[in-house]
């Protein structure tokens, strides 16, 4: 959770509260992390709270302590084992969360070297920091980081591990340093085991590792299918290795497991394309990865770089913005669809995920809900659905309050106050009051939406407004509507009103498809209202047509019928359709649409700017494609702006987005939404 205000409105007084307070708290998920290996909140929550203790301290430097989090390596050593003290401490590194942070370290590099920086980059593997020493070529001693400066040590266990040489081919004392790590398969494999023997399960590969790794019974370590990434050759100048590529071609050649997605960058882009090879690629790597690693290059610069208190200067991870985060619901939010359906939303305090800010997660219907047992004022995790849609993965049932109360599905619509109901074998809670003004609401801005009568200017907020005035209750009363109607809305001028009424009447030549879609009848949808005027070519002509011709036509089946012949058959309707005939709105089909419907997707509706420099499209090509999705590309930055793409380099837009709080995403997280899109 982020903080509660800014920085800058701190007194001293509570900063000095709220820095003891996170103090507390960072202990104590670091003792559950490191000694228990049973972690109790994502890493994204310790590292925002982390963040929030080093900002806090930043301001009031005073408020620093020597045993701050902050000043001190986690994880202390577990008394079953004998502790090892590394003579070279094992530090732990900075890290960042963003390309600029990447781009102030970089700069800091470069004016503390004076010099072009060159950087290995490379994998940051989810597992254990773990230290091999060698003694005349043989492995003597492994250990565990433990707090840096003293670990633990796992010798016996280290050696049930087939990646780590037991004997070197050269005669050479030697510590090495690495990651210890548990493939994604075994960790499977062994959580099924454990479940099925009703045995606790691990919450990620890298506690499973940590767990397999510290057992006084080293046959069970053997049995855990552990692995290793070794990327550190200590004092490595006295092996003739001088820069860290070349560390890890030696430590290949003696024999040790290497990650082989390493590569060496001397530039920005370069830095930032692994990055986003990587992020996205996270879920099809054997083993767990939670970011990326920069070293500088030459082991000599290194040297010269040295340490801060606790971690080196010349390294840094940039940490990929979590999957999965942990946020408290405030409140339970039902919204009506157009066709009545009454869906839950969890309201909560906005957390980072995946790169968005996130405030809203689904709760589907009323039986998802009850299933995950969601209440007002719990903590809950979230993650996003199919990478797109927030959505709550479970309650965090030991933060439930205590006075907590089972949550109630409400009986009534919170619109209009219609008893609600569950239309047979339907999982959702409907509204079935045709009056209903949300259901209305509902209505109209679909009508005037893109792939319907496309009103440019028309969306939900000037609708409710229409509504609630009274001045427009169904779609043929926006044909009657006038300027002196309009000059009422809020902050409606002069131009927006001409706008408007302009795109309204303009609506009128639509082709009729657009017309039958946008009526919103049940089962209609852009694609069948299409055929069906193809074939019919008038809204009249299907309006007389018997159900079996209609039927004929192919993909039309019999539930389009049944609900074309419902729909028609209504008086209302048929009262509307003579409304809008005498306002002349087009009933003809008026040949092949310029555009075709389009799937629902991530862009459809969204005014999107795109800025920065892009590697897998010219700005024409996206904003073409994203057109085609039914989005509107705008040039600049402003209220109205849903989307920022942001490319490298983005520059006096991108800060704009930050500041308006637009949500912003990347070139590789645009390609992935466009790769959802079903064609
Ligand atoms: C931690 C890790 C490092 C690397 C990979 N995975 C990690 N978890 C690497 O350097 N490739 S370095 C490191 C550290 O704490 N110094």
């Amino acid at each position: 959770m982020a903080l509660e205000k800014a920085i800058a409105e701190f007194s001293h007084a509570e900063a000095a509260i709220k820095i003891a307070s996170l103090r507390v708290k960072l202990k104590e998920y670091a003792t559950a992390y490191y000694t228990a290996d049973a972690p109790v909140v994502e890493d994204a929550v310790y590292d925002e709270q982390y963040r929030d203790l080093q900002d806090l301290e930043q301001a009031f430097p005073d408020l620093i302590t020597a045993d701050s989090p902050t000043q001190n390596v986690g994880g202390a050593v577990l008394s079953d084992f004998t502790k090892v003290t590394h003579e070279i401490p094992m530090l732990s590194m900075g890290d960042v969360f963003s390309l600029e942070e990447l781009a102030q370290f970089n700069q800091r590099i470069v004016a503390a070297t004076n010099q072009p920086s060159e950087y290995s980059v490379e994998l940051k593997i989810d597992g254990l920091a773990i230290s091999l020493r060698y003694e005349k070529g043989k492995f003597v001693e492994g250990s565990t980081r433990g707090d840096g400066n003293v670990g633990e040590d796992v010798t016996a266990n280290l050696k049930t591990i087939k990646a780590i040489p037991q004997q070197l081919s050269e005669s050479i004392d030697l510590e090495v340093r690495g990651e210890c790590y548990m493939p994604k398969e075994s960790f499977a494999k062994l959580n099924e085991q454990r479940d099925r023997d009703g045995q606790p399960t691990f919450a990620n590969p890298r506690n499973a590792a940590a767990g397999s790794l510290r057992q006084l019974d080293v046959k069970i370590t053997a049995q855990r299918n552990l692995d290793t990434f070794m990327y550190t050759i200590v004092n490595a100048a006295n092996y003739n290795v001088h820069t860290q590529r070349e560390a890890l071609a030696q430590l290949e050649k003696w024999g040790f497991h290497t990650n082989p997605e390493s590569i060496v960058a001397t530039d920005a882009a370069t830095v930032q394309a692994f990055i986003e090879r990587y992020q996205s690629r996270r879920d099809n790597l054997p083993y767990g990865i939670d970011g990326v690693v920069l070293k500088v290059n030459d082991l000599a610069a290194q040297l010269a770089l040295g340490n801060t208190v606790k971690v080196p200067r010349w390294e840094i991870a940039y940490k990929f913005p979590p999957e999965e985060a942990e946020t408290i619901v405030h409140d339970i939010e039902w919204t009506i669809g157009r066709t009545g359906v009454v869906t839950p939303t969890a309201v909560m305090d906005p957390v980072q995920l995946a790169g968005t800010t996130v405030a809203r997660a689904t709760l589907h219907n009323p039986d998802f809900l009850m299933t995950k047992g969601v209440r007002i004022n719990d903590t809950v995790k979230i993650h996003k659905a199919g990478d797109i849609i927030p959505e709550v993965s479970e309650v965090v049932l030991t933060k439930r309050p205590a006075n907590s109360q089972p949550y109630e599905i409400p009986t009534t619509c919170p619109s209009c106050g219609a008893k609600l109901i569950h239309l047979e074998d339907e999982v959702a809670l409907r509204c079935v009051n045709p009056m209903c003004p949300a259901q209305v609401k509902e209505g109209l801005t679909h009508f005037a939406s893109r792939n319907a009568m496309n009103i440019d200017g028309l969306g939900p907020k000037i609708i409710a407004q229409l509504y609630d005035r009274h001045l427009v209750k169904d779609v043929a009363d926006l044909y009657q509507l006038t300027a002196a109607d309009l000059a009422d809305l809020d902050k409606f001028q002069e131009k927006s009103i001409h706008n408007l009424l302009n795109a309204i009447e303009n609506s009128k030549g639509n082709s009729a498809e657009r017309l039958l879609f946008g009526l919103g009848i049940r089962n209609v949808g852009a694609k069948a209202a299409r055929l069906l005027l193809e074939h019919f070519r008038s809204l009249p002509a299907l309006m007389a047509a018997g159900a079996d011709e209609i039927g004929t036509i192919k993909t039309i089946g019999p539930t389009i019928v049944d609900s074309l012949q419902t729909y028609f058959a209504n008086e209302q309707v048929q009262q509307l359709i003579k409304e809008l005939q005498a306002v002349n709105v087009n009933f003809d089909y008026l040949g092949p649409a310029t555009s075709t419907p389009v799937q629902p997707n991530y862009f459809q509706d969204k005014t999107i700017v795109i800025t920065g420099k892009l590697n897998r499209f010219t700005r024409d090509e996206l904003t073409a494609r994203l057109t085609e999705l039914g989005a509107k590309v705008t040039g600049s930055v402003s209220k109205k702006t849903d989307l920022l793409i942001a490319g490298e380099a983005a520059g006096s837009k991108l800060t704009k987005a930050q500041n308006l709080d637009v949500t912003i995403i990347n070139e590789t997280q645009a390609t992935q939404y466009l790769n959802e899109v079903k064609e």
